[in-house]
């Protein structure tokens, strides 16, 4: 009996320590752009918001596609050439991580099928302590310049008005 209580409660610490870690893990505003043509590639973006201490992106992972990566962009010899992520992307404790065009994405290559405007799709984003963080995007038209032109409010003050009652 007392062999049980301790794995119960064993149990149960380690799932509040789980939830702990992943409800400072927000990620807000996630979009994609909508596949044109035959392209095979697409891209997703979104806002990583972290009320806890510092964690790392270290992974992503869909269906979408054959490969689905974290990418960055770099400037070489003047060009502007996109990369895999080495070693996970750093997220500040109580800070944030904008993943935007020109910067931080994550890359879907050799999609299955297009990504039609208005579709959602879920992916599933890998961090060091919070684990698996599954995130639903929204699939907006390529000349949109993110959920922020479509939704017209504020933005990134979302969770503070719902502490304020
Ligand atoms: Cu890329």
């Amino acid at each position: 009996m007392k062999k049980l209580f301790a794995i119960v409660a064993t149990v149960a610490s380690l799932f509040i320590v789980t939830n702990a870690f992943a409800a400072d893990i927000e990620v807000k505003d996630a979009w994609a752009k909508a596949s044109k043509g035959m392209v095979r590639n697409g891209a997703a973006f979104f806002d990583v918001v972290n009320s806890g201490a510092a964690d790392r992106l270290v992974g992503v992972r869909s269906d979408l596609a054959d490969r689905t990566e974290l990418h960055s962009h770099i400037m070489e010899n003047n060009v502007m050439k996109m990369r895999q992520v080495q070693g996970g992307v750093e997220v500040p404790m109580h800070g944030s991580v904008h993943f935007k065009p020109g910067s931080y994405h994550v890359m879907f290559i050799g999609l299955n099928e297009a990504l039609e405007e208005g579709q959602k799709v879920d992916i599933t984003l890998e961090f060091e302590k919070a684990g698996d963080v599954p995130v639903t995007i929204d699939v907006l038209n390529t000349m949109s310049m993110g959920p922020k032109s479509k939704a017209g409010t504020g933005h990134g003050h979302g969770s503070m008005k719902m502490n304020s009652n």
